[in-house]
């Protein structure tokens, strides 16, 4: 796929991403608590998160005929091909249903399994944030840069705490209290898509976290590298897309930051 489809492919996830947060938006305090199923331990889905994506799979099929789907509510065939959307469609569902405000709609495009087109819509602020291969990185159509700085102490943190995988929880919890003194401090936001926007933008300057999958950080991972940051596995490699641990850092910050989370993972 050439730039210029891709640009076009990209205003086009956004648009969809629009529609689809309306949607959500509308919903909003709408689900009651027999309509909430307990998918496992602290997971939880409604008919909310399922009517999403089916919207998204119906509009994004019909934007690239012959694509297939990686989703994490399953409504579609799960399918290997050349062009895979991997989506969200509610990324921060806990948020969702305890009526706080910081959700979105996570939709990357993978060719080849290589990741080509990432799209995070934070629903409540109506930021769409937005990346393609080689093209840059964007809010709402302003290109967008991971933040210059390369102070620790002047750095804020992001983080998702663990909430159903408790193996690696020890060294979790010294490298936070290690965060905390070397800080400015550490936020917890509830949705790993807007996290890593926000390391994109610079709002944050790194963002880590075990026990994600791939959906949750496929689209704000290329976001952070078109925005000129960092993403990585805890041990410093790429496989941070279905190795379950992600850290995400500004370019300043790289070395040191890789360092502490090594040192404890
Ligand atoms: P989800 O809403 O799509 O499931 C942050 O920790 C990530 O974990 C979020 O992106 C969120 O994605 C997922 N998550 C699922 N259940 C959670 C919970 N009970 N608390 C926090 N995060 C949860
Ligand atoms: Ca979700």
């Amino acid at each position: 796929m050439d730039q210029n489809e891709l640009k076009n492919i990209c205003q086009q996830t956004c648009k969809t991403a629009n529609n689809v947060g309306n949607f959500l938006r509308d919903e909003l305090g709408k689900v009651s608590n027999q309509q909430i199923e307990t998918k496992s331990l602290n997971s939880l889905v409604s008919y909310v998160d399922k009517t999403a994506e089916e919207m998204l799979v119906k509009q994004l099929s019909a934007a690239l005929p012959n694509s297939v789907f990686l989703t994490e509510e399953e409504t579609v065939e799960q399918q290997k091909g050349e062009f895979r959307w991997i989506i969200d469609p509610l990324d921060g569902t806990t948020n969702f249903l305890h009526q706080i405000p910081v959700f979105a709609i996570s939709i990357a495009l993978q060719q080849n399994e290589e990741t080509i087109l990432g799209v995070v819509l934070e629903i409540n602020r109506k930021e769409c944030f937005s990346a393609y291969k080689n093209g840059g990185a964007f809010l709402n159509e302003q290109p967008i840069k991971v933040k210059a700085n390369d102070q620790l102490s002047d750095s804020l943190i992001a983080t998702g705490f663990p909430y159903y995988d408790f193996e690696r929880e020890e060294a979790y919890f010294k490298l936070f209290r290690n965060l905390i003194h070397q800080t400015r401090g550490i936020r917890r936001l509830g949705s790993a898509a807007v996290d890593l926007c926000y390391v994109a933008c610079g709002r944050f300057d790194a963002y880590f976290e075990y026990s994600l999958n791939s959906w949750d950080v496929a689209a704000g991972a290329l976001i952070i590298q078109e925005a000129g940051g960092h993403v990585f596995d805890f041990s410093g490699g790429n496989d941070f897309l279905f190795g379950r641990e992600i850290v995400a850092v500004n370019d300043g910050l790289k070395e040191e930051f890789m360092e502490l989370i090594q040192t404890h993972f």
